[in-house]
């Protein structure tokens, strides 16, 4: 076990990603040009595409789903053990704005996306009047669909091999994604794995046990722990 612990926080992370979006939001193009640093001529995808990326100390397995498969039962097979969700924006296409932020809206209220980090990538910003990060922003927080999750936006040119703000956008992700891996697994380590929602052993209900002189001394392990691997 020590050397699965050792290995979770310091070696190389594994995680999963989902690509989703309307279709021609240019999810095909993100996830080639991340992945063979050039731009390919995409088709509409039909079902779906699955690339591993190494992206700095992490493994990404992306899944990038085709915006016109309409079957909404059939999403929910790729929604398991998703870490992470890309939301691509056609930033362009002001028309159908209000139908890619009632889907993301759709997505975010299934049960294996809950509390998972958001990445909306505002692409095709090389096109002039295109709706800026800013504007999509505001949009998404009008919304209120995001709860309490990490979520951002970033502008992005998917089809530009360089300076296209893809870096940036997946330097956050891939932070955010490992750091509550590792929150998650401090928590399970410290508190135990929770069996179910309600018999979750919280840090509170841990330290409401334990007497005066105990309580402080394991406040501040606790504190020193996080510190450690975070
Ligand atoms: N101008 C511009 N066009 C882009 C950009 N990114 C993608 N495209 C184009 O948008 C079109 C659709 O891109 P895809 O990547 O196939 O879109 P998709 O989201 O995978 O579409 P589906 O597979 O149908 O769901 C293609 O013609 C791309 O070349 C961008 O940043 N700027
Ligand atoms: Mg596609």
């Amino acid at each position: 076990m020590g050397n699965s612990i050792f290995k979770y926080f310091f070696g190389k992370k594994e995680v999963r990603i989902l690509i989703l979006g309307l279709d021609a939001a240019g999810k095909t193009t993100t996830l080639y040009t991340l992945k063979l640093g050039e731009v390919v001529t995409t088709i509409p995808t039909i079902g779906f595409n699955v690339e591993t990326l190494n992206y700095k100390n992490v493994n990404i397995t992306a899944w990038d789903v085709g915006g016109r498969d309409k079957i909404r039962p059939l999403y929910r097979h790729y929604f398991q053990n998703t870490q992470g969700l890309v939301y691509v924006v056609d930033s362009n296409d002001k028309e159908r704005f209000e139908d890619a932020i009632d889907e993301l809206r759709r997505f975010l209220r299934e049960d294996e996306l809950r509390d998972i980090p958001v990445l909306i990538l505002a692409n095709k910003q090389d096109i002039e009047g295109a709706m800026t990060p800013e504007e999509i922003t505001q949009k998404v927080q009008e919304n209120k669909c995001m709860d309490d999750r990490h979520w951002t936006v970033f502008g992005v040119i998917a089809n530009r091999v360089k300076d296209n703000g893809l870096q940036e956008a997946f330097d956050w992700l891939s932070h955010i994604m490992v750091n509550s891996e590792k929150h998650k697994m401090a928590s399970e380590l410290l508190y135990g794995a929770p069996k179910d929602k309600t018999n979750n052993k919280s840090e509170k209900s841990v330290e409401s046990n334990m007497d005066k002189t105990t309580k402080p001394l394991y406040c501040s392990f606790v504190e020193s722990f996080k510190k450690m691997i975070m």
